[in-house]
């Protein structure tokens, strides 16, 4: 058959490793590997290799976008994203906006609720070229080297971008290491080796596509189904088994396994009804009533003493050398100003509540600060990496960026960070810091 003449063709064409290191390379094959009649489907080959490749094609730069752009949200010049410092992948950093109210909740549930969609795919794109990666020897010539090695860190580093990720929203936190910055830097692992795989892989994957119809393979019953012409990268099974699937139904497999996930995930940034199907999201249970909305930490877990938030809770603000100290009564007093806003969490799930308040460019000017560059907010929670945050000059001045008092017409509750919390549009949820100590406006 051509394809069988055409595979060994392909591995002598380049230079190849001397006969010596090949026949060691024979003898300490590892179990499993190199039993390329061991792997039978009928299904595997090069057009539903791309079928799958097609789709992580068009999705997956959405899922590594959002990510930076997550990133830069979170305003790394104040030292206040992870990891703090990325040298040279420092990426150009940009003022995040405070319009649409809605940019971080798209943002983060299009990086989560995707990349968990994603993953049934990534799955069956592995399985339908399981024979390569176990192929043996793992190369035979010094570009086939170079080809493994981006391998490993394309296959590694999705898979590791995939567990960290779903650890971390399920807040399991297994791994010895900080999230984010494993996260960060996987990312750019994966990245790297997704734009070298693209590059090298796109004309394959445009004939191989065009090699088959898709319409036709809908059509097509399994008693109906045979196994692809062979093809010189070997996916195709050399001694293919009876198909026990048609490639339709392969399809249906993985595509019933996302929407699946997706009805699982979409919930927790939709919210109502639908966040109690969101069995696969931690912040699913509960019933969005204006009493009973998303908590991230409680003030139990926070350890927010019943002292330090009674009538002897004062708020704190500064600017320069000026000091104003505020009790609750008395900002309840100034002009209020309501708003509907989501908090929009960095792990996927977002929630609309309508927050009243004073504005923080009112609490700026009564401390004298009339165009503040930054604003410092510090909660009376102790420890913890989200007691403090600073944010940037639009997130003060935005009309609707507020110290809340209440929600939903009643006074803020506990867990939602009462005497007062900050609650900025499309801030991250992060730094909408929960009950509040102090405030310092740093004036331009
Ligand atoms: N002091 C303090 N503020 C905090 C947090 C916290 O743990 N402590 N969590 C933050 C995070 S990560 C989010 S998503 C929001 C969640 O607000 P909620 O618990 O009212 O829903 O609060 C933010 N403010
Ligand atoms: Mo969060």
């Amino acid at each position: 058959m051509p394809g069988r003449d055409r595979r060994r063709g392909g591995a002598t064409a380049v230079p190849a490793f001397p006969a010596r290191l090949w026949r060691a390379l024979e003898r300490a094959r590892p179990p499993g590997f190199g039993r390329t009649r061991a792997w039978r489907s009928p299904l595997r080959g090069p057009w539903l290799t791309s079928m799958f490749g097609s789709v992580l094609l068009a999705a997956l730069p959405v899922v590594i976008v959002t990510g930076l752009v997550s990133y830069v949200a979170y305003a790394p010049w104040f030292g206040q994203a992870y990891p703090a410092h990325v040298g040279w992948l420092r990426l150009p950093y940009f003022t995040w906006p405070t319009r649409p109210i809605w940019l971080y909740r798209l943002n983060q549930g299009l990086h989560v609720g995707l990349g968990l969609v994603l993953i049934p795919v990534v799955l069956a794109k592995l399985w339908s070229v399981a024979p390569r990666l176990w192929a043996w020897p793992p190369a035979r010539s010094l570009a086939q080297v170079l080809e493994r090695l981006s391998l490993l860190s394309l296959v590694g580093g999705i898979l590791f971008e995939i567990v960290t990720g779903v650890l971390d929203i399920q807040y399991w936190y297994a791994f010895p290491f900080d999230f984010y910055t494993a996260h960060y830097f996987g990312g750019w692992v994966f990245t790297g080796a997704f734009l070298a795989h693209v590059t090298i892989k796109l004309p394959k994957l445009v004939r191989a596509l065009r090699s088959r119809s898709l319409r036709r393979e809908l059509r097509t019953s399994r008693a109906d189904t045979r196994p692809e012409p062979p093809d010189p990268d070997g996916l195709v099974a050399a001694e293919p088994a009876p198909a026990t699937l048609s490639r339709r139904g392969a399809l249906a497999v993985v595509g019933g396994g996302s929407t699946l996930i997706a009805v699982m995930v979409a919930g927790q940034s939709i919210g109502g009804t639908a966040r109690r199907v969101a069995l696969l999201a931690p912040r699913g249970g509960y019933r969005d009533t204006p009493e009973d909305f998303p908590i991230n930490q409680t003030a139990a877990a926070a350890a927010i003493m019943p002292a330090d938030i009674g009538s002897g809770w004062r708020l704190t603000l500064t600017s320069g050398t000026r000091t104003v100290q505020l009790e609750r009564p008395q900002l309840l007093a100034m002009a209020q100003h309501t708003a509907a806003l989501p908090i929009a969490c960095v792990e996927g799930w977002s929630t609309m509540q309508t927050w009243t308040g004073v504005r923080l460019r009112d609490l700026a000017a009564l401390v004298g600060a009339g165009h503040p560059s930054s604003a410092h907010v510090r909660s009376l929670q102790r420890g913890g990496a989200f007691n403090q945050a600073t944010l940037q000059p639009n997130q003060i001045r935005a009309p609707d960026a507020l110290l809340a008092l209440k929600v939903n017409g009643t006074d803020l509750p506990l867990d939602h960070g009462y005497p007062a919390r900050v609650i900025v549009p499309a801030l991250p949820g992060v730094h909408n810091t929960k009950w509040v100590r102090s405030i310092d406006f740093r004036d331009s």
